[in-house]
């Protein structure tokens, strides 16, 4: 599977294109039984609501064989190849769950980190969702900003004393300034990212996205996948690998075929 020229245009006007049924229901549970045992980890690498429960997980595919094989799944490589013109490495995957009062993810640029804190050097990198729900407008969906990758680094550096790890690595938060959203919202609009379980979002990790708390109860769970060309490497170690690759080696894509079986073995 790769992208149609209209899909293309759209992710560079826009910021990002969605495919639907990508992923059939069989692959989408596979992926969901996958998922959820990862979240059930100790951590560190599991990130947590204040009751506890877990919202997201780091480097998915450091921790779990099936959710490796699909960071190398055809259906998300092939696509972001063609977005970026040149083989890719896995910069960052997580798992994101937004169970009934997940909390929100406030506006943010997913290259604003990569760039600062791990010395990702240009905006160029793709960041895949494989939607593993049905979002609609009701189970806190992303909301994004239609064209400000156009803009560049938007984000502001503010100290987070909140952060678990703020001895280490995370001491700063790369939000977007309630100044600097409203110039973009004026400019650009703000959108909803709907779509059923099965599909895939590819979107330049430059654009300025966030979502709310969940207050329905419907589960929000997505995987996500952030991928750089080979030329637009992490030059900085400071944080673990859970959050930022060591590895570059251009990722060789997988079949659907190759994928299923992994879940067999
Ligand atoms: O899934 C979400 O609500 C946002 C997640 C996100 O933006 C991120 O992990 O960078």
């Amino acid at each position: 599977m790769d992208l149609t020229e209209a899909q293309c245009q759209e992710f560079e006007d826009r910021g990002w294109t969605v495919l639907s049924d990508v992923f059939g229901p069989e692959e989408v549970e596979l992926l969901t039984d996958a998922a959820l045992d990862v979240l059930e980890r100790p951590g560190p690498e599991v990130g947590r609501e204040a009751d506890g429960s877990p919202h997201v997980s780091w480097g998915m595919h450091l921790f779990n064989e099936q959710l490796a094989v699909l960071c190398r799944h055809e259906n998300l490589i092939n696509p972001s190849r063609t977005l970026l013109d040149n083989e890719v490495y896995v910069h960052q995957s997580r798992i994101n769950i937004k169970q009934t009062n997940g909390s929100i993810v406030a506006w943010h640029q997913d290259f604003g980190t990569y760039h600062r804190v791990d010395g990702v050097p240009h905006p160029k990198g793709v960041m895949i969702a494989v939607f593993l729900d049905d979002v609609t407008e009701v189970n806190a969906p992303l909301l994004a900003v239609p064209g400000s990758h156009k803009e560049g680094l938007v984000s502001t550096a503010s100290v987070d004393p909140s952060s678990p790890d703020f001895e280490q690595v995370s001491k700063y938060r790369y939000d977007i300034t309630d100044e600097t959203m409203a110039r973009l919202v004026d400019q650009y609009g703000l959108e909803t990212i709907t779509a059923s379980a099965g599909s895939v979002l590819f979107m330049d990790m430059t654009v300025v996205h966030g979502s709310t708390v969940n207050i329905s109860p419907l589960r929000r769970l997505l995987l996500y996948v952030n991928v750089c060309p080979v030329d637009n490497r992490g030059e900085t170690y400071e944080r673990p690998e859970y959050y930022a690759a060591r590895d570059f080696t251009p990722i060789v894509p997988v079949s659907s075929e190759e994928f299923q079986l992994a879940g067999q073995t």
